[in-house]
């Protein structure tokens, strides 16, 4: 491996051995690695082609907004963006039908753990994902490509299942039939966004679109946040998905794929809320911001319906580490959808409270 990382990085004319290089776990799409190379590390990509079927608009999207944003934080100390290096004026390399990619690393930075979730963490969380949409909201959006076709379109999503279901081989089926019941039951979770949509009620912007709570780095000395990263599924879209991603990743108690203790924590969602619409907040839409309760399940539904359409088809699209992993994260989301469903008009009156403040 080391060879390879060797050679992939002087296709980016950084020189000198590798001295030290490990696998970065997390990602459930890409291969990752950290490199350190001439006293400099770097982050180095393959980036999943079967996923992204198209590189070139993948890091022109990239390519726009970390752009836009440097633009927008020059001179801002803090303000740090993983920065993807060239290799005959791409910003990616093939090696034998491998697409690979190199950033720096950002350096002196964590990741916090799944449980010290703390109001302190997500309210930073908040803050940093809601100024990310805040500064996206003039770059013209017309200019990003949609990458994956269909990426948060919850109605598409949930319909799409019942054809996986009905090609799946039969042991995945029986094991997956009640969670393929609890789906069924509540595809109308899709319906309201759906309409708004429809209706051309939501503005239409350049978003994030996967605001899971380990793509925020913090400051090892601050404590503040130091970055926005794994910006792969920036395109156009709605800014309740970024809302509503983030609630589910990062305001529940418990594990993306472990059931046990899955539910939402209602503290954890106001001091979210607190720091993503004290940035954003003004900015949006009345219909945008009546979007972002309803968006809490219904985004929650559609991640678990993607697991659970993985799991039948084969395991084809998310990285697992064990047989029926995609099984049990499916079940860990289904939990917790259940249990935002009760919740929703609790979390409408913590983000009224919030537009209210700011
Ligand atoms: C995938 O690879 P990662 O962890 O950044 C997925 C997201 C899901 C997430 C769930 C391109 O993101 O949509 O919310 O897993 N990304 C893609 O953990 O499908
Ligand atoms: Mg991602």
């Amino acid at each position: 491996m080391k060879n390879k990382l060797q050679e992939i990085i002087k296709q980016f004319n950084i020189m000198g051995p590798v001295t030290e290089y490990h696998e970065m776990s997390g990602g459930h799409i890409n291969e990752t690695y950290f490199v350190s190379a001439n006293n400099k590390e770097y982050v180095l990509q393959k980036i999943n082609s079967d996923v992204f079927d198209n590189v070139d608009h993948l890091m022109h999207n990239i390519g726009m907004v970390t752009d836009h944003l440097m633009l927008k934080n020059r001179g801002c100390e803090n303000f740090r963006i993983p920065y993807y290096y060239e290799s005959a004026g791409r910003k990616y390399f093939i090696l034998n039908n491998e697409y690979w990619r190199v950033s720096d690393y950002i350096g002196n930075s964590y990741t916090p753990e799944a449980s010290d979730k703390d109001s302190s963490i997500m309210k930073k969380t908040g803050i940093a994902f809601g100024r990310f949409d805040r500064q996206l909201m003039d770059l013209d959006y017309s200019k990003l490509y949609y990458t994956i076709p269909h990426f948060h379109d919850t109605h598409y999503i949930l319909m799409r299942i019942f054809e996986a279901a009905e090609k799946s081989p039969s042991d995945r089926l029986k094991d997956a039939r009640s969670e393929l019941k609890i789906i069924e039951e509540n595809t109308y979770f899709s319906d309201e966004i759906g309409k708004m949509i429809l209706r051309g009620e939501l503005t239409v912007r350049a978003v994030h679109n996967d605001t899971k709570k380990d793509n925020i780095l913090f400051d090892k000395d601050t404590l503040e946040p130091a970055a926005v990263i794994d910006l792969d599924t920036c395109m156009p879209g709605y800014i309740c998905y970024d809302y509503g991603d983030a609630v589910r990743s990062g305001c529940s108690r418990g594990e993306e794929d472990r059931e046990e203790g899955m539910a939402l924590d209602m503290e954890l969602v106001r001091a979210f809320s607190e720091g993503y619409l004290s940035e954003a907040g003004k900015y949006l839409t009345e219909p945008e911001v009546r979007s972002l309760s309803l968006c809490v399940p219904a985004v929650t539904l559609e991640l678990a319906a993607r697991f659970l359409e993985d799991y039948l088809r084969g395991d084809q699209y998310f990285r697992t580490d064990y047989e029926g992993q995609n099984l049990v994260r499916a079940r860990a989301q289904l939990k917790l959808f259940l249990d935002m469903k009760k919740r929703i008009d609790d979390v409408t009156s913590v983000i009224e409270d919030c537009i209210r403040k700011y």
